[in-house]
């Protein structure tokens, strides 16, 4: 319950800042409280000078210690090697750098950038060898986009408590890098070319073949994140942002674009990142991460502390194009109300959403349903297993649920 104002009705708090005794107390009509930090007390921090300048890199307040990264026993070392973002714990539309999520196929590389260089070659008229400084002078741009993994999350329950563990695959940031378009312009491309296999300098030589359409669409060669360089876990100093498509074809540590005229059919485009269909054969280079949203404010682990006027707060996303339409249903998808999106939305990024939600001790089952710009809806998981069958593990853009008790304890509303 919020805590009123001892008799507030009709009379004034007076909270005194000048000329007041060191430790004294103000008077309010309340018992003087003990903790001399305590309100209405003027507080130890008001009393005397802060901290001074001198953290050559900022930190957050140490009272948001516990929001970080999840990371998950037995999967912090290669090949399975991941970290969610605390979305439970975040606001608006951009990940803070140190909480973008992490995916290693081999952990993370220590990559000296002097000595690391892009090679662009293949079916090109001049192959090119490019350090880190050259391809910073190239003409620049900055675009905010989101990377997920496909795998985010799989389809088998035992289903993710918090939106982290349900949907922490998702991220987004400002980048900052080349237009790929540029510099396949400098090289100069041969009429045969058609995909371009993009190439990782971590010990996975992680290798993925994506058509020539897309990289002279969006794609991006980037060497910064929300303003500063890129954090070494998300591929420090080079890697390709290829806007709404798989995450694990955003190659980081990127040291090589071979142009071909057919995909190279590594590992992670056949025996990963495929979608075994219920009638034995594969979809491949499903690239596109399709339409998607999650509730992030209140989400499981979350609790209500008190009744009357709420928010239903989430992000939304889609690998198309712009987020058109947020739909919030608190009757667990019987009816359905228009969100709030928030005023700039830009194509495949993250879009916060926001819905007024009253509450006042009712059993609820709240859930999100996004829509994008080309008209797709977000499905439920059993319309996604009715078209695409069990067998999937990728692309799970699922609506999901989250149930409130009469409590306000919050948990995950997939039975
Ligand atoms: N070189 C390289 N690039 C990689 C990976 C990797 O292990 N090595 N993982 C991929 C996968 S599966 C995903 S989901 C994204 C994750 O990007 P992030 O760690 O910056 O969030 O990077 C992709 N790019
Ligand atoms: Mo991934």
């Amino acid at each position: 319950m919020l805590s009123r104002i001892a008799g507030a009705a009709g009379s004034t708090l007076v909270v005194g800042l000048v000329g007041e005794a060191a430790g004294e107390p103000t008077k309010t009509g309340a018992l003087a409280p003990a903790d001399p930090d305590a309100f209405p007390t003027v507080p130890t921090w008001t009393r005397q000078i802060g901290a001074p300048t001198g953290k050559g890199y900022g930190q957050p307040s140490p009272h948001e210690s516990a929001v970080t990264r999840r990371l998950y026993p037995g999967l912090t070392q290669p090949i399975t090697a991941y970290s969610t973002s605390p979305l439970q714990d975040l606001d608006g539309g951009i990940t803070p750098n140190g909480l973008f999520f992490e995916r290693h196929h081999a952990g993370v590389p220590a990559i000296d950038p002097g000595k690391h260089r892009l090679m662009i070659h293949g079916l090109v008229k001049e192959p090119l060898l490019l350090t880190v400084d050259d391809i910073r002078q190239f003409p620049s741009v900055s675009r905010i986009h989101f990377i997920e993994c496909a795998g985010n999350p799989s389809f088998l329950p035992p289903w993710g408590k918090t939106a982290a563990e349900v949907a922490g695959l998702v991220s987004c940031a400002e980048w900052t890098g080349v237009s790929l378009r540029t510099l396949l312009e400098e090289v100069g491309l041969h009429p045969d070319a058609k995909w371009v296999i993009a190439e990782g300098a971590d010990a996975a030589a992680m290798t993925r073949s994506i058509p020539l359409e897309k990289c002279l669409d969006d794609t991006l060669v980037v060497y910064s994140q929300n303003g500063e360089r890129l954090r070494p876990e998300q591929g420090y100093p080079l890697r390709l942002v290829v806007p709404g498509f798989e995450g694990n074809m955003n190659i980081k540590w990127l040291r090589r674009l071979h142009v071909t005229n057919a995909p190279a059919y590594s590992r992670e485009e056949t025996a990963k990142y495929t979608d075994l269909m219920p009638d034995g054969r594969a979809r491949k280079f499903s690239f596109v991460m399709e339409c998607k949203s999650i509730i992030t404010q209140p989400s499981g682990s979350h609790q209500l502390t008190r009744h009357g006027a709420h928010e239903i707060r989430g992000i939304a996303w889609s690998g198309m194009g712009k987020v058109e339409r947020v739909d919030v249903s608190v009757d667990g998808g019987a009816t359905w109300h228009k969100a709030e999106l928030q005023s700039t939305v830009h194509a495949k990024a993250l879009t916060a959403f926001r819905a007024p939600f009253p509450w006042n001790g009712e059993e609820r089952v709240i859930m999100s349903r996004a829509i994008d710009e080309t008209g797709y809806v977000q499905p439920t998981l059993s319309a996604l297993e009715a078209a695409r069958g069990k067998n999937s593990f990728y692309h799970n853009n699922a609506i999901q649920p989250w149930r409130i008790a009469s409590d306000g304890n919050v948990t995950n509303g997939r039975e």
